[in-house]
Parts: structure tokens; C-alpha cells; sequence
């Protein structure tokens, strides 16, 4: 047996093979995802021992504070980390947009799966069945600590209150259903849709009512960076047009020097080998905005002029299998869109926010 951290076992015909331990929150939404990817890798290496650990990060420990006011950048993925680098686990699962854009020396996302309907969604209060956020009674009061929706959607909707609430998605679905306090609450589509809670969306938002997340919807596997086995291994379950999305989303927050607590909003399309990204930073209450588009080539390039680095990461992302240069110019459109707003005073909007929200 070769030597070294990681854990083997025998089979059934006495052949020994490794144990992938794969990390993963403890909540509901957490433990779908992981099994989701565990299922994909099961399917693909019929082989592979398969191990599920489970864990409680400080950003499930937390539930009494906004996100936003929580200092911590990696609030749900440094206990998972830790894990990573003391080989307990092999690769974690993650939903794309609570990684940082900057992750710790020694770790990078080793794929990004195929991303799932990224909108958000207006879940009401059985009561009020049948209304929209255009319909609501004034004064009514939607559930949601996301700077970012709460600063778009108090722009469009200027009828209705805000009110943060946290706790993980089986929680906040019960603090609506069974007290009065609010009349709906904004969670991401794609996670009601993997609790297999879809019939309780009443409305999914149009860009135009409110742009989404950087890397919502998508589900990312970080892993060792020099651990190339396991990043091999996981590499086939990339989506490439997702990965060059996120790249584009995550290379625009990393050079606004945005986190999960400041109203950054994006929203990407490819069409016609055409990647385009908008995206938008708000003042807390949506009075304020900057919003812009730029557009790039991500088309698969004359493999002569590649230059073929497999090493690189691009905003935390390995991704040797997708073209290096549509990877290049993925990240390139990212920044060079951040620069734009930057220049038209995205830093000042982003540093009132940023104060305004601190004093809450
Ligand atoms: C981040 C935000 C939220 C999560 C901030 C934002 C929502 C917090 C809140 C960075 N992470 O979106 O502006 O509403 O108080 C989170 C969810 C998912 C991943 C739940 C949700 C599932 C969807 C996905 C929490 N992280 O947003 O409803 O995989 O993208």
C-alpha cells in the first residue's frame, strides 16, 4: 500500500482503494448538494469509495447576525478547509457564491457543476397566495439580509419594508409560515428547487426586478491544489460554459474588492460564442446605482496559439480541460468591467455602503 495521509480500504475482491471523503455542512440544503456531487462521481468512477463527513461552520453557528455583519469573509467554508488541509476530507462541496473570490494558499475549486437556475424567488406567506411584490399591501414587510436584493428590490418596490432573517432555509420557511412577522421572504431559486421546494416559488425575479449573485446557482468542488489525483479526478465534472460565467462574475467582485457584504449584483450570458457580463453595485437603499455591460469572444481559439498552462488559477478556479484563453478572457471582461465602474465612482458607493452597514 503506498504511503501517505490518505485513508484505503480493502474491496470486496481484496482490492485495495482509496477512501474519497467528501466534507460538507451539516444543513439539509448542504448535505443535498454534497450527495448530488457524490452521486456524479459514484456514476463516473464506479470504483471510488465514497465517505461523507459532516460539519458545522461558524456561519451556521451564527444565526442572531446578518451575514453582512459578520467581519468573517469565509464564514462557511473555513472549518471545511481546515479539514482539507489535514486530510480528513478529500474535496468539499460548496454553492459557488459563498466562496471568496480569493481563496487561502494551497486550495482551489477543482470544478464548477452546471448551473441551475441562478434568479431569486418571492416565496409569500400562505396568506397572501396569489399576490406578487408589485401587489403586496404597502408596508409590507419581506424577509431577506442580502444587502443586494434588499437595495434593488426597495428601488423597484418603494412600498415595501425590509427586514433581515437568517437561519438556514428549513428555518427561515418557518419563521414565514407559522409567525406573522413577515409577508414573504427572497431565497435563491436554485436552492428551494434542491430542497424539492419549487411549488413554494410564486414569483422568480427578472434581472430587471433584481440581478443575481456572483456564482449563484452553481455548485463548486474545492479541493487540495497540489493534490492532482483528486483534481483530476473531479475536472470531468466542470461545465464549461458555467465555469467561464463564474470566472467573468468572480474576476468583476474580486477587482471591486466586493464580499458577500456589499450590493454587488451581476448577471451573464454566452451567446453566439459572445460572453457577456453586466453588472451593478448599489448604495444600501437602491437610490443609488451603477450598472454597465461589456462583452467578450470565448470562442474555442487555434489551438497553436494557446499557451497551455495547466497550473493556472483564474479567480480561485482550476479548469485544465475549458480553452485557457476563453479562461483568459473570461477573467480579463471581469476586471476590465469593474475598472469601467470604478471610474464612474463604484468605490464610493461600495465604501458608504460598506459604513452605512457597519453602523446598523
Ligand atoms: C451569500 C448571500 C446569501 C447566501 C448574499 C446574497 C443570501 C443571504 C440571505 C453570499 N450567501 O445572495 O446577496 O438571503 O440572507 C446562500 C444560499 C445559497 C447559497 C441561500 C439563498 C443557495 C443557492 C446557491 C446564502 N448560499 O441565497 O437563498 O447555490 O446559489
Amino acid at each position: 500500500m503506498e504511503e501517505g495521509p490518505y485513508k484505503y480500504m480493502t474491496d470486496g475482491n481484496g482490492k485495495v482503494c482509496r477512501v474519497i471523503r467528501i466534507g460538507t455542512r451539516k444543513s439539509q440544503l448542504a448535505r443535498i448538494q454534497t450527495d448530488s456531487v457524490g452521486d456524479k462521481l459514484k456514476d463516473l468512477y464506479p470504483h471510488i469509495q465514497l465517505e461523507i463527513v459532516a460539519m458545522s461552520t461558524t456561519g451556521d453557528k451564527i444565526l442572531d447576525t446578518a451575514l453582512s455583519k459578520i467581519g468573517e469573509k469565509s464564514l462557511f467554508t473555513k472549518e471545511l478547509e481546515n479539514a482539507l488541509e489535514r486530510n480528513e476530507v478529500d474535496l468539499v462541496v460548496h454553492s459557488l457564491k459563498d466562496l471568496p473570490t480569493t481563496l487561502p494558499p494551497g486550495f482551489t475549486i477543482g470544478a464548477v457543476l452546471k448551473r441551475e437556475s441562478p434568479y431569486d424567488a418571492v416565496v409569500l406567506h400562505p396568506k397572501h397566495a396569489g399576490k406578487t411584490l408589485e401587489t403586496l399591501a404597502d408596508k409590507s414587510v419581506i424577509g431577506t439580509s442580502s444587502l443586494r436584493r434588499a437595495a434593488q428590490l426597495k428601488k423597484r418596490f418603494p412600498h415595501l419594508e425590509f427586514k433581515d432573517i437568517r437561519g438556514n432555509l428549513n428555518t427561515r420557511l418557518k419563521k414565514l409560515d407559522e409567525k406573522d412577522d413577515f409577508s414573504a421572504i427572497i431565497l435563491a431559486a436554485a436552492g428551494l428547487k434542491r430542497m424539492g421546494w419549487e411549488e413554494r416559488i410564486s414569483q422568480v425575479l427578472e434581472p430587471a426586478d433584481c440581478m443575481y449573485a456572483v456564482g449563484q446557482g452553481a455548485l463548486a468542488v474545492e479541493v487540495r491544489a497540489r493534490d492532482a489525483d483528486i483534481l483530476e479526478m473531479v475536472s470531468v465534472l466542470h461545465d464549461p460554459e458555467t465555469v467561464l460565467r463564474c470566472i467573468a462574475e468572480r474576476a468583476f467582485l474580486r477587482h471591486l474588492e466586493g464580499g458577500c457584504s456589499v450590493p454587488v449584483a451581476v448577471h451573464t450570458e454566452v451567446k453566439d460564442s459572445q460572453l457577456y457580463l453586466t453588472g451593478a453595485v448599489y448604495s444600501l437603499d437602491g437610490s443609488d446605482s451603477l450598472k454597465e455591460t461589456m462583452q467578450t469572444s470565448v470562442a474555442a481559439e487555434d489551438k497553436s496559439q494557446e499557451a497551455v498552462d495547466e497550473q493556472v488559477q483564474r479567480v480561485g478556479v482550476t479548469a485544465s480541460k475549458v480553452p485557457g484563453g476563453a479562461q483568459d478572457r473570461a477573467e480579463r471582461l471581469g476586471v476590465d468591467l469593474a475598472v469601467l465602474l470604478l471610474s464612474k465612482g463604484a468605490k464610493e458607493i461600495l465604501t458608504v455602503a460598506r459604513q452605512l452597514n457597519d453602523a446598523r
